[in-house]
């Protein structure tokens, strides 16, 4: 009986080395991912484009789109609307020491464009449709 449980314990042994190894290699690649998460993360585009999309101003389930977006500081963000009914992008509150900003009336196909100065988060809504509503997110 020993001489065939020693084989046994052997190549339990080596499985548990190989396990550990793999244990070790699982750690060091989590770390190299994590790595490379932070890295892709702390830079922000210099631009960012919203749309108001067809039938925004009748279909209280869309919104500007995206409702979200973030820019580095000193970066624009320009609104596009491809709605017929007319739309407004006014600013409802503003960091700090930043210019609040209302595009007025703007008809089918208008574009307005706002360039972020001071870092912190903006919130808008349109004057017209209170479901409609977004947040642009300026970056240090
Ligand atoms: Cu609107």
């Amino acid at each position: 009986m020993i001489r065939i449980v020693a084989p046994v314990l052997i190549v339990l042994a080596i499985g548990a080395g190989i396990g550990l190894a793999g244990v070790g290699l699982s750690q060091v690649l989590g770390w190299s991912s994590a790595l490379s998460m932070s890295n892709s993360s702390t830079s922000a585009p210099q631009t960012a484009s919203v749309s108001m999309p067809r039938d925004v101003g009748t279909v209280q389930s869309l919104n500007f789109e995206p409702a979200t977006v973030t820019i580095a500081k000193g970066g624009k963000v320009t609104w596009t609307n491809n709605d017929p009914l007319a739309h407004t992008v006014s600013s409802t509150s503003v960091p700090s020491g930043a210019q609040s900003f209302d595009s007025g009336n703007m008809a089918g196909n208008a574009t307005y464009t706002v360039t972020f100065t001071v870092d912190g988060t903006y919130y808008y809504n349109c004057a017209y449709h209170i479901w409609m509503h977004g947040t642009v997110i300026v970056t240090g």
